[in-house]
This record gives structure tokens, C-alpha cells and sequence, in this order.
């Protein structure tokens, strides 16, 4: 067998604080699509996946629990790994930071950056927790993302990574390969962070234990992230007696010619992913990854769905009631892959009745039911016959080949850009254009007259030949996406195995003439859901009993207060960058909010204002509205301003924000901030800026954003 080439991708190694759900589910899923779908056309997949088991959170988590960390990480990883076991995942490795084999690495890794001379031990001030014992990245006088109380400046001595030596080598980097950092969105906010200035990174921890003791300094732990970051080599061996998986998953260069290795994230940790990460592999003089896609959030109810939130659906639910594919198709199909995508049971039942029920699995079954009842459980009769084929029948079908040929080009297309909605949405329209073929030709009136099951004609012949033909190919294409019905479809259709298939040699017209089927299914691909399926998802998700684990787990506080913006250079690490924003204050304009005078009288019911004041019916007029900062970005030669994209729930608008001095664009993403809505539009810079952002303004200009302490709704009406 020639050597197939290699194709490493890995997803997060996800926090051991809490429980899987969909959320997190979600990169795995999209990773495992990736996987599957690489596999299929001949790469030598190694796909990774794992949790994150240490640092301060999770030690204290244990606390909570009553459990050793030991204990604790062993159970709640146990539980990662059960669910991608339920959902069918195709991981190659699972790596727990935990292990030995990780532990190992590190060290080494810290090691040889020491001895390359880009660690030195220095002093770090920054804001801590005297209650939890942490350092949080908060500015003076903020009060602690966690517990609220107030934090105190400390300074500690610790070891730091020359993190500031590799800000030109890493703008190159990006400039030379711009698709080292997709989407274009997320490329921008880490152009921007860096260019802003890297200053070197704070690696270590004195104060607990529940890390990767330093080489040569055991009192000190290494920094979780640092630590987490070096999974996707140490699971390959790297730094250890055998490392040919690291030789052929990593070092290989025939990886990078294919857009490998790839670290599939969310946008949250892309600092982490394309700034310290590249900058320690360089240290290190290892080579880089190719590609980091940081994709969107999943949301419930229009916020980041999140343990701390408690907004959370769990991806055994919706297996339970309709299927993995299900979720699978849903997750793939319904939001676009680099944006943030809204989850809700009705869309997914809808989607699953619609596209798979009624669509696919319709589709399949009445052809596949004709096949048999023409052929009698075998084909082997239905050869075209050319003499056959009248004019009027041929023309759609060649239609359909043409499209099919089409469709398998724009799809492969799709998804080796990841574009996995647009390729379900192509692939879809192929079993629309199928059906539609059927339609038209009408092959049951061929089969069935005068209430007759009629064997074989030739006319029969070509169009189901063509029905088949289309539906193996449909089949191929969405195997990544929906595995289960694929698997079931091929072997129906006497294929076998539908992974010993290449994809890459795939076209119209291998359908083998005369192959017999394989044996009939009576159950459906996918049974239509009924009406109560939401609601019998819905009453899962508030019923399912809490194991003890999830008990404790959901008693250890979360985020009370949401951290503010780090100030524009600080590098300091946190043990998890925090999720920005939710919860959080919106953000005022630089200018006071001005409000017009009226133009028109008060009303009976109001009084008329007195000079200075304005009226209740004035204050009206302004419609605020609460946003999420989707976009956020510096405004080429203008100092002051962001360019931010901002979505009221209904709609996108740009605005033009007077609080770059304030903020890092990319600390806004995923903020609220409040909007004032109908503001007429207006020019800056060339820009057209539809709104003005709520903010205090503090002396020296600053600006500082209003916040929530409650969670609030997109587009929700302040007043
Ligand atoms: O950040 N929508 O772990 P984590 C989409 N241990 N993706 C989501 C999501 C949502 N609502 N919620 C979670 C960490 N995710 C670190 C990573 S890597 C060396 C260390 C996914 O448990 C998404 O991929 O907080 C996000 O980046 C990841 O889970 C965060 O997982």
C-alpha cells in the first residue's frame, strides 16, 4: 500500500472544571468532521483531542468537590472521553496533562528554552486575589473576576519567556502565510494585538502545586497555558525515547503542503494559539504549526453557551432523541464555521425534519424501495439498455450528472476551506435536483400499472440507474457529516465498507451495473421527530438527574463580576483568558451621550423641561439598545478609534469608537456594550459609523465601558 500522507489536527484540550456539553462538543465534533473527511480522501489522519488538568481552577475545584486534584481530574476527563465515545468520534490520541508522558515533555521543553536562553527569572507585579490565591487579569483596583472582592497589587518573583524577541519574526510570519490565522476577523485582532507591542510572558507560578514542577526550580509550576499549549506535541512523543509520531505527525513537511498540523479552537484562546504558541516553537527552534482556525461561539439564548453561565445543553440529549447525526448535520449545517451560531431545539428539529427526514432519508428510501421491488433484492438485471432511452428521459438525466459533477467539485471545494455549510447547502440541492428527477420521470407509473409490479424495462433501468448513482454520490460527500446514515446507505446499497472507500477518485457513473443491494433495513435513516420532540429535549435537559460530581461541580462559584479590559500592552497571564464579556458593561463613547433639543412641544402629560433638564418624551427619543461586539478593530493612521462590528440581535452595524486608548480591539470581542441606536449616521475617517457605544468617560480622557451585572439580550431596549 503506498504511503499515505499525513494529516495532523487537534482540538483544545478542554478544562477539567467542568462537564462536556455542546459547546465543547461542537470543536470536536467540526474536528472530527475534518478528520473523516480527510481520511476519506487518503491522508494518514492522526487526530487529537484531550483535557487540560491543572493549574489554580482546577485545584480548587477539587477542594470543592472534597476530592484530591488527582481524583477530581481523573473523573471529569473520564467523562470527556465517555462522551466522545457516545458521539461516535474518531480521535487517534487523547492526551491528559496529567500524564507522564506529557509531564516529561514539558520539562523538556522548558528545558531547552532555558538553554537556548529565552528564560530568565525576574520580578512581576500584577493584581491578586488574596481570597483565591490567584493572580487576575484585572487593572489596579478592579475587583476579582471570580469572587468579586478586591484585588491588591503584588509583585512576585518568577520566571518569564522572551516572548517581546519574537514580535517582528511573528508579523512576518503572519505576513507570510496568511492563512497561518483564519478567519480574516480573528487574523486581524492578533495582527493588531501584536503590532500594539509584546511584552515578555510571566511562565511560572510560586504560590500552589497543582502544575509541572520548573526544571531546576521546584517551587515554582509552570504557567497552565504554557504548560497546555505543549500538549499537541508531547501526545506525539516529542521529547521522549520515541517520537516518530512527532517525526511523521509534525516535523513531516508533507503535513504543511496539505494545510497541517491544524489547531482547531475557539476565538477566545487564539492569543494563546497564534502569538505564544509560534513564539515558543520558534524559542525552541521546533517547527510550527500551519494553519489555527478559531472558530465561533455556540450560543443559547444569544450568549456564549458556558458552564459559568449555566446556559449549558448537553450533547446527550439531543443523542438520545434523534441521533448523533442529527447533531452532527445540525451543528455543520446551521452555523457558519468561523462565526458565532445560535443553538436552539426548535431550529435543530426543524433542520433534522427538513434536510434529513424529509430530504436525504426520503430520498433514499423510495428509491432504494423501488430498486428492490423492480429487481427483487438484486440488480443484476438493471442495465441501461441504449436502445431504450427515449429523448425526453435522457435530457434530465444527463442534467443530473452534469449537476453531480458540479456539486462533487464545489463540495470538495467547501470543505477543504472549511466551509461545511455551503458544501451541505450544494450538496443539498443535489437531493433536491434528485427528487425532482423522480418527479419528473415518474418511474412508479412505469412500475406499478393496472396495480402490477412490471419487472425491468429499459426506460426503468435509466432512471433508477440514475437515482441510485446520484444517492451513492450524495452519500459519499456527506459521509464526514452524518457518518451513521452513510455507513447504513452504502452498505444498502451493496457498496460494504464505506471507509475502505477514496473519496478522491469519486464520480458520476461508477455505479457497478447489475450490483446486487445489500440487505434491506426496515427501520427509517431518519424517523420524522414528532411534534413533542422539543419538548421532550427540553424536559430531558431540566430533568436528568445531577451525578454527584455535576452536584459539586455546579456548587464551585463562577464568574460573578466579568474581568475589565487588560490595558493595552499587558501580557499577564491568566489561568484561562476570560470569556469577555457576556455579562458585561457596555462601553460609552468617548464623548458624553448628547441628546437633541427638542424639536417639538412636550405634551399635555409632560411638563416642559427647564433649561438644563430635558423631558421624559426626550430622553425617549434615544433608543438604546444592547450589542455584542462581533468585530473589533484599530483604524488604520487614527489613534483614538475602533472599527467595531456590533450585533443588536436583528442586525450588524459598524460603529466608530472613540476608546482605542482604552481598549485592545480584541478584548472587546464578545463584549456587550450598550448602543445608541438611532443615531444618524455619520463619517469618520472615511467610515460610516451607524451608532455611538456607552461609556464613563475618566479623567485623562479614558473611556470605560457601562456594564450589566445580570445577562441581558441581545437587542434588549436600556432605559
Ligand atoms: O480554554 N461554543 O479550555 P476550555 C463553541 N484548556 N466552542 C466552545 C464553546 C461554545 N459555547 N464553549 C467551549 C481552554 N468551546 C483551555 C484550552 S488548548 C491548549 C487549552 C470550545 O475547557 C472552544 O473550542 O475552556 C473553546 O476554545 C474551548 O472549548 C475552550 O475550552
Amino acid at each position: 500500500m503506498p504511503d499515505r500522507p499525513p494529516y495532523y489536527l487537534t482540538t483544545p484540550i478542554y478544562y477539567v472544571n467542568a462537564r462536556p456539553h455542546l459547546g465543547t462538543a461542537y470543536s470536536t465534533i467540526v474536528t472530527d468532521t475534518i478528520a473523516r473527511y480527510k481520511r476519506a480522501q487518503g491522508f494518514d489522519v492522526f487526530f487529537l483531542t484531550g483535557t487540560d488538568e491543572h493549574g489554580q481552577k482546577i485545584e480548587r475545584s477539587a477542594k470543592a468537590t472534597n476530592c484530591t486534584p488527582q481524583e477530581f481530574v481523573d473523573k471529569v476527563s473520564e467523562e470527556f472521553r465517555a462522551l466522545w465515545k457516545t458521539l461516535e468520534l474518531t480521535n487517534d490520541g487523547f492526551i491528559r496533562t496529567t500524564e507522564p508522558r506529557h509531564k516529561q515533555g514539558v520539562q523538556r521543553l522548558f528545558t531547552l528554552l532555558k538553554e537556548r536562553g529565552y528564560i530568565y527569572k525576574g520580578t512581576y507585579t500584577g493584581q491578586y486575589c488574596v481570597s483565591d490565591e490567584a493572580w487576575v487579569d484585572v487593572g489596579p483596583g478592579e475587583p476579582c473576576p471570580d469572587c468579586g472582592r478586591i484585588t491588591e497589587t503584588v509583585t512576585e518573583e518568577n520566571y518569564f519567556f522572551k516572548l517581546s524577541a519574537f514580535e517582528r519574526k511573528l508579523l512576518e510570519l503572519y505576513e507570510e502565510q496568511p492563512d497561518f490565522i483564519r478567519p480574516e476577523t480573528r487574523r486581524n485582532e492578533v495582527l493588531s494585538f501584536v503590532r500594539g507591542g509584546l511584552r515578555d510572558l510571566s511562565i511560572s507560578r510560586p504560590s500552589f502545586s497543582w502544575g509541572i514542577p520548573f526544571p531546576g526550580d521546584e517551587k515554582h509550576v509552570i504557567y497552565v497555558w504554557m504548560d497546555a499549549l505543549a500538549n499537541y506535541i508531547t501526545a506525539l512523543g516529542w521529547g521522549s525515547a520515541d517520537d516518530s509520531k512527532y517525526q511523521r505527525f509534525w516535523a513531516d513537511d508533507r503535513l504543511r503542503a496539505e494545510g497541517a498540523p491544524l489547531h482547531i479552537i475557539g476565538k477566545e484562546i487564539s492569543r494563546f494559539h497564534c502569538v505564544y504558541w509560534p513564539a515558543v516553537l520558534m524559542a525552541a527552534g521546533l517547527p510550527l504549526p500551519k494553519s489555527i482556525f478559531a472558530h465561533g461561539w455556540l450560543l443559547f439564548d444569544q450568549n456564549k453557551m458556558s458552564k459559568s453561565r449555566g446556559n449549558v445543553v448537553r450533547a446527550e440529549t439531543i443523542h438520545d432523541v434523534l441521533g448523533n447525526d442529527a447533531l452532527r448535520y445540525f451543528l455543520l449545517r446551521e452555523v457558519v464555521f468561523g462565526q458565532d451560531g445560535n443553538f436552539t431545539f426548535d431550529a435543530l428539529v426543524q433542520r433534522y425534519n427538513g434536510d434529513l427526514a424529509n430530504g436525504y432519508g426520503n430520498l433514499v428510501s423510495r428509491t432504494l424501495a423501488m430498486v428492490r421491488s423492480v429487481y427483487a433484492h438484486s440488480h443484476t438485471e438493471g442495465r441501461p439498455s441504449e436502445k431504450s432511452a427515449s429523448p425526453q428521459r435522457k435530457a434530465p438525466a444527463s442534467d443530473l450528472s452534469r449537476l453531480v459533477e458540479e456539486v462533487i467539485a464545489d463540495t470538495r471545494r467547501y470543505f477543504d476551506n472549511f466551509e461545511f455549510s455551503r458544501g451541505l447547502e450544494r450538496i443539498w440541492e443535489l437531493v433536491a435536483a434528485t427528487d425532482g428527477y423522480l418527479t419528473r420521470t415518474t418511474p412508479w407509473k412505469l412500475i406499478k400499472q393496472q396495480g402490477t409490479v412490471l419487472g425491468p424495462t429499459p426506460e426503468l433501468d435509466e432512471i433508477l440507474y440514475n437515482a441510485v448513482e446520484a444517492i451513492r454520490i450524495i452519500t459519499a460527500l456527506v459521509q464526514p457529516v452524518i457518518p451513521e446514515a452513510a455507513k447504513t446507505v452504502w452498505q444498502q446499497l451493496g457498496l460494504g465498507k464505506i471507509n475502505e472507500f477514496d473519496a478522491a477518485s469519486l464520480r458520476w457513473g461508477q455505479w457497478n451495473l447489475g450490483a446486487e443491494l445489500g440487505p434491506k433495513i426496515e427501520t427509517p435513516l431518519f424517523p420524522r421527530a414528532e411534534k413533542d420532540a422539543v419538548t421532550r429535549m427540553k424536559e430531558i435537559e431540566e430533568n436528568r438527574p445531577q451525578s454527584a460530581l455535576e452536584q459539586a461541580l455546579s456548587s464551585i462559584p463562577t464568574v460573578r463580576v466579568e474581568p475589565s479590559a487588560t490595558s493595552p500592552t499587558s501580557n499577564a497571564p491568566t489561568d484561562k483568558p476570560a470569556e469577555k464579556a457576556d455579562t458585561t458593561a457596555p462601553e460609552a463613547g468617548p464623548k458624553p451621550l448628547a441628546v437633541e433639543t427638542p424639536s417639538t412641544p412636550a405634551t399635555v402629560s409632560t411638563p416642559a423641561a427647564v433649561p438644563g433638564q430635558i423631558t421624559i418624551d426626550d430622553f425617549t427619543k434615544v433608543e438604546l439598545r444592547v450589542a455584542q461586539v462581533k468585530v473589533a478593530e484599530r483604524v488604520p493612521k487614527a489613534d483614538k478609534l475602533l472599527r467595531l462590528e456590533v450585533d443588536l440581535g436583528s442586525e450588524t452595524r459598524q460603529i466608530l469608537a472613540g476608546i482605542a486608548e482604552s481598549y485592545e480591539p480584541e478584548s472587546l470581542i464578545g463584549r456587550k456594550v450598550i448602543v445608541v441606536a438611532n443615531l444618524a449616521p455619520r463619517k469618520m475617517r472615511g467610515l460610516e459609523s451607524n451608532g455611538m457605544l456607552l461609556a464613563g468617560s475618566i479623567e485623562g480622557g479614558k473611556a470605560v465601558l457601562a456594564s450589566f451585572l445580570e445577562d441581558v439580550p441581545l437587542g434588549a431596549k436600556v432605559k
